[in-house]
């Protein structure tokens, strides 16, 4: 079945919240705030792909709710429609351009809430994909180098905040020319899109990450680990491909496609996000130097 969107309710009126409650219901997952402070921990919690928002409210009022809404990375990118008594053109307008993506004023009529609604649903649903799209490797699917780019300054900054280990790895496959001039770069390309399902699918905890950095390269974000923890895991992997035994006719290393990592962890105050990645692309080099198909941390 296909998941419904949800909509956020605020508003300090029960009957208010009953009667949007009432309309929207068929259609939508419906959640219910009768102050600011509800709207806010609800929209955290749940990520509603819209926020019908009261204006007047005892203590936070609506454009203090969107203004708590935009400044908080989980909820900034919600859309929010006013709906209001507040008729008056420049009450409007003031919504507006606070950030409100409509305005809807009191007393309701159905037909038109329940069609804006749906239009402003639209957007959002195309919104959230060209997102998504954004952010994902086109042949791998995996995150692209945007994505990592985000993830590792995030990963970054809270390692360094709360003084935890963080690791990076650069994974590169060995002797991907040779295989490719040899099998031919479709084929090539079905390697890549092996390697990145292998590599996703062996990481070990829920926030670590592996993007697609460049052609043949891929970059793991490996939070909470520490420099011992994060070999493991690539020589693990470096195994696990090898194990894969896909033929690499051309290889100058093995008969089958083998992969090569350098491993990085957070050391010191001095570190930077670009140092570390440096510091894990060296150690690569050093890998490659050192005969191919292994790890070096
Ligand atoms: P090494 O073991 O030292 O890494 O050798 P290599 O041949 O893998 O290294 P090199 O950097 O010389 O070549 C990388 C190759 O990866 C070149 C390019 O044709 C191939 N490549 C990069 N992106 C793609 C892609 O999207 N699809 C395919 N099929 N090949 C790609
Ligand atoms: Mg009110
Ligand atoms: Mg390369
Ligand atoms: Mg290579």
């Amino acid at each position: 079945m296909k998941q419904q969107q949800k909509i956020l309710i605020v508003d300090d009126v029960i009957i208010n919240l009953h009667l949007l409650d009432g309309l929207l219901k068929t259609d939508y997952t419906v959640l219910m705030a009768k102050n600011g402070q509800q709207a806010l921990q609800l929209a955290r919690e749940h990520q509603p792909d819209l926020v019908l928002l009261d204006v007047v409210m005892p203590e936070m009022d609506g454009f203090a709710v969107l203004q708590a809404l935009r400044h908080d990375a989980r909820t900034k990118n919600i859309p929010v429609i006013f709906i209001t008594g507040q008729d008056r053109p420049e009450d409007e307008a003031q919504g507006l351009l606070r950030g409100a993506v409509d305005y809807i004023t009191k007393p309701l009529n159905e037909v038109i809430v329940k069609a804006r609604v749906a239009t402003h649903l639209k957007l959002e649903r195309q919104r959230r994909m060209l997102e998504s799209l954004a952010n994902i490797d086109g042949l791998t699917e995996l995150p692209n180098r945007r994505q990592l780019d985000q993830v590792y300054h995030r990963e970054w900054e809270r390692a360094r905040r709360n003084q935890l280990p963080l690791s990076v790895a650069i994974i590169d496959v060995d002797c991907f020319k040779q295989y490719n001039d040899h099998c031919g770069h479709a084929m090539g390309d079905r390697v890549l899109q092996q390697l990145a399902q292998t590599i996703a699918a062996n990481l070990g905890r829920p926030g670590d990450l592996a993007a697609r950095y460049g052609g043949e390269e891929f970059v793991l974000i490996l939070p909470a680990t520490q420099s011992q923890g994060a070999w493991q895991l690539l020589e693990s992997m470096r195994r696990t491909v090898e194990n894969m035994a896909l033929p690499h006719p051309a290889s100058l290393v093995s008969q089958v496609v083998t992969i090569s990592a350098g491993v990085a962890s957070l050391q010191s105050a001095t570190d930077t996000p670009a140092a570390l990645l440096q510091l894990a692309d060296q150690r690569l080099y050093h890998a490659k130097r050192s005969g191919r198909n292994c790890v070096i941390g």
